[in-house]
């Protein structure tokens, strides 16, 4: 037996391939016997430890919106770590995290006028779905305890997030998680939606699934409906025309509470400061991470309507209105690195500067419709999808294989199975463009 197979040599020996790092959602065996190491970023580019220039074709994992270590984003945190390292977010407050409140809110789809902040995405999520069953209780109607999510939809790893998640893969060997939930359909049809550019034409129905829910259930035990606008993780299913607004529509008939999780589809990946207004649609609920502090420090948020708050602010004013929150809600740094992201996403115009290149951008995905393997190509915003055929009874290795190379080629790319996903940073230049998909291109070619 070798020295590293023994487990008490686990972390005994400085070698990456027994090291005790616990890598997530990750290959640990593969990656550690040939890892893929990045060392320092600067704009659109990651550099490896040896070196390498690499294109950054999925901003980070979808967060970096404004591009790398943005200066003003670095000196806010710089400042702010020498200055105030942790504030007790329970019962304290600090002029960073009042402040940047006051900076999102201007930003919020209209009627968003409250904010929750958290760590992440999936803090986000179980926020709102413990805020949607504790809403309807304040007002009376504590049975609503029913929480909806959607096939294929990604919402996070926490427990909540999980249950309403609708990848099988992620939830499979998780137990029973929450009790209390189901899912509608999800919309890909690829059988008549296959290389549609934008919104796909056909599927609006699908939200009748709903209605069915509804009837199931009887819509009076429903809390909330939870979708992401654009359903990025479990492969980009971009939203047929119309089916946002039924569910919208099927909500408001039942006093259904509509969640939408921005973490991905906020902070200008649309074109547009958050999907609602891209889509026309209002929920009740917006989680958002990511792209709130540029991936620079951990940090979530839940954007709420009035009412929503209110709902809470009944009792005596020395009570407690929320018993929910986290040590590290609205940190210092986290506030400061917001701060920071929002002076650079509006001196540059970068939440809004999608609806440029969405054209070239879309123009540019639909060139690999003729590269081997290519099944689908989906696109909206900034944001492309390009669905490889999967290799007989191997899903996702050809998938990972496009990963690899691209990394061999200098573009980094996410890959959820055997499509690719591509949300490069919002300050790209056409230029880069041109070189992403030329690189995805030679991968293709060369792709097994
Ligand atoms: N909701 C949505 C819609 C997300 O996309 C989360 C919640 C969870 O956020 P946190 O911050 O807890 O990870 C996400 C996160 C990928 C990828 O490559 C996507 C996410 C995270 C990591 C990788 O598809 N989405
Ligand atoms: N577990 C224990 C034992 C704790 O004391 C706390 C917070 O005080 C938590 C979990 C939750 O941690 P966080 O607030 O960072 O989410």
């Amino acid at each position: 037996m070798n020295e590293r197979a023994r487990p008490e040599a686990v972390g005994s020996t400085p070698t990456l391939e027994n090291s005790p790092y616990f890598m997530p959602f990750s290959m640990n065996r593969a990656f550690k016997k040939a890892p893929r190491m990045l060392a320092r970023a600067e704009g659109m580019y990651y550099f490896t430890s040896d070196g390498r220039k690499l294109l950054d074709g999925t901003s980070g994992l979808w967060c970096v919106n404004a591009g790398h270590c943005r200066k003003p984003i670095v000196e806010a945190v710089q400042k702010a770590v020498a200055t105030l390292d942790f504030a007790p977010s329970f019962q304290m407050g600090h002029p960073g995290a009042f402040e940047f409140a006051e900076k999102l809110a201007p930003l919020l789809p209209k009627g968003m006028t409250r904010i929750f902040f958290t760590n992440s995405g999936s803090e986000s999520v179980d926020t709102a779905l413990k805020l949607a069953i504790a809403y309807h209780r304040q007002r009376g109607e504590g049975q609503r305890i029913r929480l909806i999510g959607r096939e294929k939809g990604y919402h996070g790893v926490n427990f909540g997030g999980t249950a309403v998640g609708g990848i099988v893969g992620n939830r499979k060997i998780f137990g029973a998680l929450v009790t209390g939930v189901d899912h509608i359909r999800h919309t890909h049809d690829p059988a008549k939606n296959a290389f549609s550019r934008g919104m796909p034409k056909h599927g609006a129905e699908l939200a009748d699934d709903l209605e069915r829910l509804c009837q199931l259930h009887d819509p009076s035990t429903i809390a909330a409906v939870i979708v992401e606008p654009v359903a990025c993780s479990g492969g980009v299913f971009v939203p047929p025309v119309g089916y946002l607004q039924k569910l919208r529509e099927i909500c408001d008939k039942h006093g259904i509470l509509l969640i939408f999780d921005e973490v991905i589809t906020g902070w200008g990946r649309l074109g547009k400061p958050f999907g609602a207004e891209y889509f026309g649609v209002m929920p009740d609920l917006i989680t958002s991470a990511k792209g709130i502090t540029n991936g620079t420090v951990p940090m979530g948020a839940v954007f709420m309507k009035e009412n929503l708050y209110q709902a809470f602010m009944t009792g005596p004013e020395n009570a407690i209105e929320l018993a929910h929150g986290y040590t590290y809600s609205a940190h210092p740094l986290a506030c400061a690195a917001g701060l920071g992201t929002l002076k650079v996403y509006e001196e540059e115009g970068l939440l809004t500067r999608v609806g440029e290149l969405e054209k070239y951008w879309e123009d540019g995905a639909h060139s690999l419709k003729d590269c081997p393997h290519v099944v689908d190509i989906r696109n909206i915003g900034l944001i492309a999808a390009i669905e490889l055929a999967p290799r007989p009874g191997a899903p996702g290795t050809r998938g990972l294989d496009a990963h690899v190379k691209a990394f061999e080629k200098d573009a980094y790319i996410r890959v959820s199975g055997d499509t690719i996903a591509l949300a490069p940073p919002l300050i790209i230049k056409k230029s880069e463009i041109d070189q992403l998909f030329g690189t995805v291109r030679e991968v293709l070619k060369t792709l097994a």
